[in-house]
């Protein structure tokens, strides 16, 4: 059996816990086709922050609480970045994280492609699955908001990150989208799946820059492999981050009905088959697709699983 995962940010890290678990116990393979609509060059440096979510995740090299970057983390050269006032200084990198962004962008600047630097260094991590880019271009998310009297687009991780999102936002533009191209072995993962998953990611800023890629939506919209989508909004909430503030900006519910008809059905030319929503939104209503209700809390990785199940049996 061969599952293919849509993911990105760390709710979709910690998804990915309970599919490769649930595929060691099937004997299943698992690819996971991961945004790159937060990267950002920093200080020179090239960093992958939902491929890196997921490589220390599923590696045990991620820090539990904060859900990205390592854990026993120090921040010594951030420091000193501070003391030469080398901005930006709102987004941390630790020292360990530094080292992956070092051999990152020195691959990348040897000319080795996106797809090939992430499995050169999920040599070291062994996720346990295939970790793909859906794309080896530059494709980055930015936020086109009113600051300092103005309208300008800034980088997602300044909207996120600098200033948590608490700035009018008109609309999110994905640089790059026009001229990407799948990388490598995306679109014959999901042409040789035998399901794919939407995990239970930020469906605008994680889900969607996927989706952006062009052939993408395509192939997984009109694919042999059964969609199933888990729902990111519980009780009408994010489980974490700011999945509520993006989908404000694009105008759309912040519920699990609202997520569910944004993918939308497979019948209608959307993309899912089935709908998977927490308990709380039992009842849920998303035109031509099979909703189910399940407990959706990734307390730990056997409540993972369970969902991964729940989510499967709607195949
Ligand atoms: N998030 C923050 O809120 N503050 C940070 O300083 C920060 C640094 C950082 C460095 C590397 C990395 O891979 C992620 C980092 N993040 C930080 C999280 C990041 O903004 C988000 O994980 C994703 O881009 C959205 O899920």
């Amino acid at each position: 059996m061969r599952i293919v995962v849509l993911t990105g940010g760390i709710g979709g890290a910690r998804f990915l816990l309970g599919v490769r678990a649930y595929a060691r116990e099937v004997g299943a393979e698992v690819t996971a086709v991961v945004n790159v609509g937060d990267d950002l060059l920093l200080h020179g440096l090239k960093v992958c922050p939902d491929l890196d979510s997921v490589m220390y995740t599923l590696g045990g090299g991620a820090d539990p609480e904060r859900g990205w970057g390592r854990v026993g983390e120090s921040w010594t050269v951030k420091q000193e970045l501070a003391a030469y006032g080398a901005e930006p200084s709102w987004f941390g990198l630790g020292d360990k994280d530094i080292a992956t962004h070092l051999v990152r962008t020195t691959m990348l600047n040897a000319g080795y492609p996106l797809h090939a630097v992430t499995e050169a260094l999920a040599t070291r991590w062994q996720p346990g699955v295939r970790l793909l880019p859906a794309t080896d271009d530059r494709l980055e998310t930015h936020a086109v908001v009113d600051l300092d009297g103005g309208q300008r687009a800034i980088h997602f991780q300044e909207w996120w990150v600098r200033h948590r999102a608490a700035v009018p936002t008109h609309r999110f533009v994905f640089v790059g989208a026009e001229t990407a191209k799948p990388a490598p072995g995306v679109a014959e993962a999901i042409a040789g799946a035998d399901v794919v998953l939407i995990a239970p990611s930020n469906p605008v800023v994680s889900i969607a820059p996927i989706l952006a890629v062009p052939g993408l939506r395509a192939a997984v919209a009109d694919g042999p492999a059964p969609v199933v989508g888990v729902s990111p909004i519980i009780g009408g909430a994010p489980v974490r981050g700011m999945a509520d503030r993006c989908l404000e900006v694009l105008g759309v519910e912040c519920s699990a009905a609202g997520v569910g008809r944004l993918y939308g059905g497979r019948p209608a030319g959307g993309l899912l088959d089935g709908w998977l929503v927490a308990e709380e939104d039992a009842g849920t209503v998303v035109p031509e697709v099979t909703v189910r209700a399940a407990p959706l809390r990734m307390t730990d990785e056997a409540a993972t699983v369970a969902m991964v199940r729940a989510a499967l049996e709607l195949t």
